[in-house]
């Protein structure tokens, strides 16, 4: 039954629009409006939408958005997400918490102009309610499967006037809410909302599409990674890396070991993310389709881990045999530290509700463990001489054991690269995390496809490093499945993820470091292949950073010379 809703509203979609087409004026882009009053003049990028969807049609034809006589009719199944979703996007296109007061300015003088745009000759009406339609019940929590398909009508020949956005699943509702808030646009005198007649049919390239932030090197506040969260949704980023912990500050509280953070943490008191403030931040990514996948990066990378569980990192040696004053990676030799372990990872299996963590492998640095006289017993005993890598392949083969062990065969998944460089055999199902040797990581990703693995792509994407000068073409034109492969190696690659390491930015300056160069990275992962042409992108990515601008973010210019309409 709800297949054939499905086809009914297709087909009717489809008929519709071929029959509103044959009456109107060509379609194309950007759209040329009338010059006269002032109010309509040539705005090159207005009706287009950040990341290009996969099909997008409008014409000249617009209609006109009353805040006070419009609403969202969810006409199909509903939940809280899709509830809440109602009221932020209303919000968002009336009431944008900065920016140029058109809401206001139109309820004060919608009587007097009306006639500004009443008479133009593609005004067609008012456009008062938009139908959600979700046609399979809501799904609870996003994750790697969602489906984010979704659909837009807004035809201005349909009588009554009705726009509608329809999806199998509540997620391509929140996608495609965020499509038609940037249809949506001021007239250039500032007091009308406008749309054209538009259709959008739209779907991710990539399932896998996320931004890294670390909160070791920095300490963020929750306001800071809730705004980078409302700035994932409003590119249609759907993973938070939560790069949580490294060596210079462990500021997650864990319930069992609450010492890791007290003696790890930058300052306990205001330093920390609690059990509560980090289900709020699982919550208010949910609400916006984001999945939350913690990263607790072992066995290297954990100098803040140390004082918290005296004797879980490697004590150094120097060169005379005598005990050094600092600690290496996590010392695999003790049973005691996979029993630390275990507990470990199962609470935050418990805490964090995607089926996936990323356990991290990078960088681990060797001259440690080879200066520790238990380690190298270990290593004599064991036959493996001085290859250390194996005894990084010790490691996470026997973290993987004890989690697979203690979350019943549940917890799936990610590592670094280097895992798989050392040669550990991990559960079919893990994704290995690309992010060695910036443009030249082809070779990598058709190495990890074939042995069978998926995979998400972050070396072209490092937005730590800080230019003078426009970078974000470069991260717009890297192409993930530009290898030697397969077809089905390519099936393997998920996505990507952006990643802004936190050394050199903190709460003042990660926004503004971030966006939109991300921008540039979520259209590459959601837009079709053949979108990546920067000259096509940069107006319409100056507007979209116009756009953030507008909304309340604080978001860097990205092409020199520039203005928008509102500028703070
Ligand atoms: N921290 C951790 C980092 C980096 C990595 N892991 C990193 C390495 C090189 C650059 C940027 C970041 N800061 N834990 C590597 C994945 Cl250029």
């Amino acid at each position: 039954m709800k297949k054939i809703i499905f086809l009914f509203l297709l087909l009717d979609f489809l008929v519709g629009w071929a029959e509103s087409n044959s009456q109107k004026s060509n379609l194309r882009f950007p759209f040329d409006l009338p010059k006269g009053n002032g109010a309509w003049i040539r705005r090159p990028s207005i009706g287009q939408i950040w990341p290009q969807p996969q099909l997008q049609q409008s014409t000249n034809n617009f209609m006109v958005l009353r805040p006070n006589d419009f609403k969202f009719q969810i006409t199909g199944n509903t939940c809280d997400i899709l509830e809440e979703a109602v009221h932020r996007y209303y919000d968002l296109i009336f009431f944008p918490s900065k920016g140029s007061g058109t809401s206001k300015r139109f309820l004060k003088l919608a009587k007097k102009y009306r006639s500004t745009w009443e008479q133009n000759e593609h005004f067609r009406g008012y456009l008062d309610t938009v139908a959600l339609h979700v046609m399979q019940p809501c799904e609870t929590l996003p994750s790697l499967d969602m489906d984010e398909h979704y659909e837009i009508k807004i035809d201005a020949t349909d009588k009554p006037r009705e726009g509608i956005i329809l999806s199998q699943s509540v997620w391509g509702i929140l996608r495609g809410l965020e499509s038609f808030s940037q249809l949506v646009y001021a007239s250039q005198n500032g007091i009308a909302f406008q749309i054209n007649s538009t259709m959008v049919m739209d779907f991710p390239r990539f399932p896998h599409r996320g931004l890294l932030l670390d909160s070791s090197r920095h300490f963020l506040p929750l306001e800071i990674i809730k705004d980078n969260l409302d700035l994932m949704a409003q590119n249609k980023m759907n993973v938070f890396h939560w790069h949580i912990t490294d060596d210079p500050s462990f500021p997650y509280e864990s319930r069992k070991f609450p010492s890791l953070s007290q003696l790890g943490s930058f300052s306990q008191y205001s330093h920390v993310y609690s059990p509560s403030d980090v289900q709020n931040i699982i919550q208010y990514a949910r609400m916006r389709g984001i999945r939350v996948i913690p990263e607790f990066d072992t066995p290297g990378h954990t100098q803040s881990w140390g004082p918290g569980f005296p004797g879980l990192l490697t004590r150094c040696y120097k060169k005379d045999g005598t005990e050094d004053d600092f600690f290496g990676p996590i010392n695999p030799v003790p049973a005691r530290n996979f029993k630390f372990l275990k507990e470990f990872f199962a609470e935050t299996f418990e805490v964090f509700p995607d089926a996936y963590v990323h356990l991290g492998g990078d960088e681990v640095d060797f001259s440690c463990w080879a200066s520790n006289p238990e380690i190298n017993s270990f290593m004599k005993s064991q036959g493996w001489g001085q290859d250390f890598a194996r005894l990084e392949q010790f490691y996470m083969q026997r973290l993987i054991n004890v989690t697979q062990d203690v979350t019943k065969g549940g917890m799936r998944y990610l590592v670094w690269q280097e895992v798989i460089d050392n040669n550990v055999v991990l559960p079919t199902d893990t994704v290995i995390h690309v992010w060695k040797d910036g443009n030249k990581f082809h070779d990598e990703l058709a190495r990890v496809t074939k042995f069978g693995y998926r995979t998400v792509l972050s070396s072209p994407w490092y937005l730590n490093y800080i230019n003078y000068g426009v970078d974000w073409d470069r991260y717009y034109v890297a192409e993930p499945l530009a290898f030697n492969g397969t077809e089905s190696q390519k099936r393997l690659v998920i996505g990507g993820e952006a990643c802004m390491w936190g050394e050199y930015i903190d709460a003042v300056s990660v926004t503004s470091a971030t966006w939109p160069r991300a921008s540039a990275v979520a259209e590459r992962l959601w837009s079709n292949a053949n979108i990546n042409d920067p000259r096509l992108a940069a107006p319409r990515l100056e507007e979209h950073r116009c756009r953030l601008l507008r909304r309340g973010f604080s978001v860097n210019p990205i092409n020199g010379v520039s203005y928008c309409d509102v500028e703070w």
